[in-house]
């Protein structure tokens, strides 16, 4: 054996300020304790069979881009157009050292967290890279534990797991999304993503 597994969990942003059963301040419908319990109970599966996890993390600086109460006179879910990107401006969520930015997955289970959205300039939903191209490092924790197919899930379906599995797709890895352990902000945007993440060459799994 070399250490190497061909699989590669990939969590995307199961973190408090997404999640009902937090009281998140970005809550994602359908994300009660049962939610959270499933997403721990598969994780425990995967990890036991010998797939490395890797737990993907919003970490905003509280001075991010993408909080409206960073730009005076908007309102949350505003939508502004900063330079080239039109952004979603966003409640206030996983700020860096506060409760809301806590993994919801226990962390014995979780080999390596990459965090984003760290530069207050930029957003990132991708976990491969943010807005203007800095790279988060998850590409090369994948390539170095030798991943080849990556099994994702977490949220939002319609943010964050979307371009993460677009990105996934581009940099050549096969993708399968776990469909019952992701949750979106919209079901309309739910089912574009699915539509689109489908299209691009993602399998979809239960
Ligand atoms: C997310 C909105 C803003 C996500 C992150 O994890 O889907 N959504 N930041
Ligand atoms: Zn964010």
């Amino acid at each position: 054996m070399d250490g190497k597994t061909p699989e590669v969990v990939v969590i995307v942003d199961v973190q408090a300020d997404f999640t009902e059963v937090r009281n998140g301040s970005l809550s994602v419908p359908g994300t009660d304790q049962s939610y959270v319990d499933e997403v721990t109970a598969r994780t425990r599966t995967f990890k036991d069979k010998g797939f490395p996890i890797v737990a993907t993390a919003d970490h905003h600086p509280a001075d991010h881009v993408s909080f409206f109460t960073n730009h005076p006179g908007a309102k949350p879910f505003d939508v502004k157009r900063i330079g080239d990107v039109e952004q979603v401006l966003w409640p206030p969520h996983c700020v860096q050292g506060t409760p809301g930015a806590d993994l919801l997955v226990p962390e014995d289970l979780v080999t390596r967290v990459v965090r984003k959205g760290i530069h207050k300039d930029h957003d990132s939903y991708s976990g491969f890279r943010d807005d203007s191209g800095n790279e988060t490092g998850l590409k090369s924790i994948l390539q170095d534990m030798g991943a080849t197919r990556l099994i994702v899930y977490g949220l939002a379906t319609d943010v964050c797991v979307k371009h993460t599995v677009l990105h996934a797709l581009e940099e050549g890895f096969d993708v399968d999304v776990v469909l019952s352990l992701c949750r979106g902000i919209t079901p309309d945007g739910t089912d574009a993503a699915v539509e689109e993440m489908t299209q691009k060459g993602a399998a979809m799994a239960e």
